[in-house]
């Protein structure tokens, strides 16, 4: 059966998507490579502690931190080699969650946007009308493990900053201070999963199938006819048609999204190269002089982020997360089980902050900072106490000019090329300035010691000798500057029906983490494509 629109991954942009298609009455396929993630989605996979229970790992916030070190780890990707979530929900089944409402500036012309995305307000409303996001998940209202909120307040207040409840004032990005606000609801992980994909499952004109992979679009030169996915199931071959009028939305994420455009026969030509030497991949292309042109893959943008960790004697660091999966706190489980309560209905993280800076080459770069307990790796000279650890994670965000190129090598397995972080030498320089400046004030601080780096580790050697793959952030945006791979309604250049609709359509990095500034993204791109005429 022939199909008005096919949506490809079901992650935030694609199950957005999905919803406000299938909203609109049209007939609409949504294909995911991944499996279920959360318990009421079908998802099962549960700690011996959960039997009996609908929780999954990817339902209880207070699980985050045990997705990096849980060995049946099934849920990322295995042909990307960075972090992407490849299951129901995408990135947003796995993620901290962290949920800020973008700025203006966020689809702003200074942030890459064409006019006519810059009034962004009726997206992001219709957004939080969904999903309001919360800084206090648990259901009983009380705050769990704050303590490193009280040594935030002391270390950032001398250096001007004010408490803000973040999302009540998006714009206020300059030092401004808050608790961690999350795309939770309930007590448990939400996001797009909870919200679009639960109204789009039920309605009858949208069909979804898992577990399976698009692999490319099927076009004759501009004119898409269907996706060829590695599921006999879904039509003869795993072929699927869209309707004469029909059109695909790629939702397949940064990587996800590349890599089936160069299996498509559109992007540059080493990579469509690459695709030919493949002996599965290579017959599906269209003939050469069908191959379109594009800089896909270019222009890729992460957050390059520091982390500084420090001991403080009020900080309980929940062991650190590391029996959190296996034998977590017995009375913790009692609660969280009994009304979704207490500690595990937050993810780790637990203060946000913001400071602006000027640049030497007058652009303004905003330095984001996240406090969690606990710490991903400690080198220090320094006897420490464990339980004690907590971690200040300094990203570089908006107004960072450092670009790199991502896309696929011979094996067809979606890679960086070129690392996207310090290209420009002032995004380091900045960084190091915002990391200078959050220590300044340490001595303010009683009891407040920096362990990593210790003090025979100055912050410029630090920053200095940082290992580029710990500079990732898992926020890739892409380039989609006007009549560059996208046109203004998110339509692939040189093609009649092919849109994307995730975060490869971002121009730059937002102020904060990314999910909630490319949620509203995708309601303002679906819009404009739902408006555009000539489709189904
Ligand atoms: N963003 C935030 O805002 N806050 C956070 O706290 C946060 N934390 C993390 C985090 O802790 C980790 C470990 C990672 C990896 C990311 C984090 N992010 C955070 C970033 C955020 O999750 C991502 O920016 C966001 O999910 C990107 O959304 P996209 O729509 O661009 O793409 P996804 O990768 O989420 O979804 C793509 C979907 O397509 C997946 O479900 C995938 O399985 C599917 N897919 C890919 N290729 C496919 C194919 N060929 N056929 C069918 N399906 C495919
Ligand atoms: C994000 O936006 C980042 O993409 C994640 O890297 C980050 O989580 C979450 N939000 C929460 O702030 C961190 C974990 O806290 C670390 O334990 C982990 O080592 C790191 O991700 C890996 O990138």
């Amino acid at each position: 059966t022939p199909y008005d629109y096919i949506v490809v991954g079901a992650g935030p942009g694609g199950l957005i998507a999905a919803d406000r298609l299938s909203e609109a009455g049209k007939k609409v396929l949504l294909i995911e490579r991944g499996g279920p993630s959360l318990g009421w989605t079908g998802g099962t996979y549960q700690a011996p502690w959960l039997e009996g229970t609908n929780f999954t790992k990817f339902d209880i916030p207070g699980l985050f931190e045990s997705m990096f070190t849980d060995s049946n780890d099934f849920w990322w990707c295995k042909d990307i080699t960075t972090f992407a979530g490849c299951l129901l929900g995408g990135g947003t089944a796995v993620n901290g969650a962290l949920y800020w409402l973008p700025t203006t500036h966020d689809f702003s012309a200074a942030a890459g946007w064409p006019a006519s995305w810059a009034n962004a307000d009726p997206y992001t409303a219709k957004l939080s009308a969904r999903l309001p996001g919360t800084d206090n998940p648990s259901t009983d209202g009380k705050r769990y493990l704050e303590q490193s909120f009280n040594v935030m307040t002391q270390l950032l207040t001398p250096q001007g900053y004010t408490n803000i409840t973040i999302n009540s004032n998006p714009n206020f990005k300059d030092h401004a201070y808050g608790y961690s606000a999350f795309s939770f609801m309930n007590g448990r992980r939400a996001g797009p999963i909870a919200t679009y994909y639960k109204t789009a499952i039920a309605r009858s004109n949208l069909k979804y199938f898992d577990d399976t992979t698009v692999l490319n679009v099927v076009r004759n030169g501009s004119q898409i006819s269907g996706v060829l996915t590695d599921n006999p199931l879904i039509g003869p071959a795993g072929f699927v048609p869209l309707n004469p009028k029909g059109r695909v939305v790629l939702s397949a994420g940064t990587f996800g999204t590349s890599r089936i455009l160069f299996r498509s026969g559109i992007g540059p030509s080493d990579m469509i190269t690459l695709v030919q030497g493949d002996p599965v991949a290579g017959p599906q292309l269209p003939p050469q002089s069908q191959w379109i042109n594009l800089p896909v893959g270019y222009n890729v943008s992460d957050n390059p982020s520091i982390n500084l960790v420090f001991t403080h004697p009020t900080i309980n660091d929940y062991d650190n997360w590391a029996d959190v999966w296996t034998s977590p706190p017995p009375a913790d489980v009692a609660q969280y089980l009994k009304d979704q309560s207490g500690v595990l209905a937050q993810a780790s993280p637990r203060v946000n902050f913001w400071r602006a800076y000027s640049s030497p080459d007058g652009i303004t770069r905003w330095l984001q900072g996240t406090v969690r307990p606990g710490a991903a790796s400690v080198t220090t000279g320094y006897p420490y106490n464990a339980s004690q650890l907590m971690t200040i994670t300094a990203y570089l965000s908006t107004g960072i000019t450092s670009r790199g190129r991502i896309g696929i090598n011979a094996g067809l397995t979606a890679t960086i090329l070129e690392n996207p972080w310090f290209t420009d030498p002032i995004d380091k320089q900045i960084l190091l300035q915002g990391l200078n400046d959050i220590v300044s004030t340490v001595p303010l601080v009683p009891g407040l010691t920096l362990i990593t780096p210790d003090n025979t580790t100055t912050l410029t050697t630090y920053v200095n000798t940082y290992a580029a793959s710990n500079l990732n952030s898992n926020h890739w945006v892409g380039a989609c500057q006007v009549g560059s791979v996208v046109d203004e309604n998110t339509k692939v250049e040189g093609t009649n029906n092919l849109f994307i609709i995730d975060s490869y359509q971002i121009p730059s990095l937002p102020m904060g983490n990314p999910h909630g500034m490319l949620m509203s993204a995708a309601e303002q791109a679906v819009a404009k494509i739902l408006s555009l005429t000539g489709g189904p």
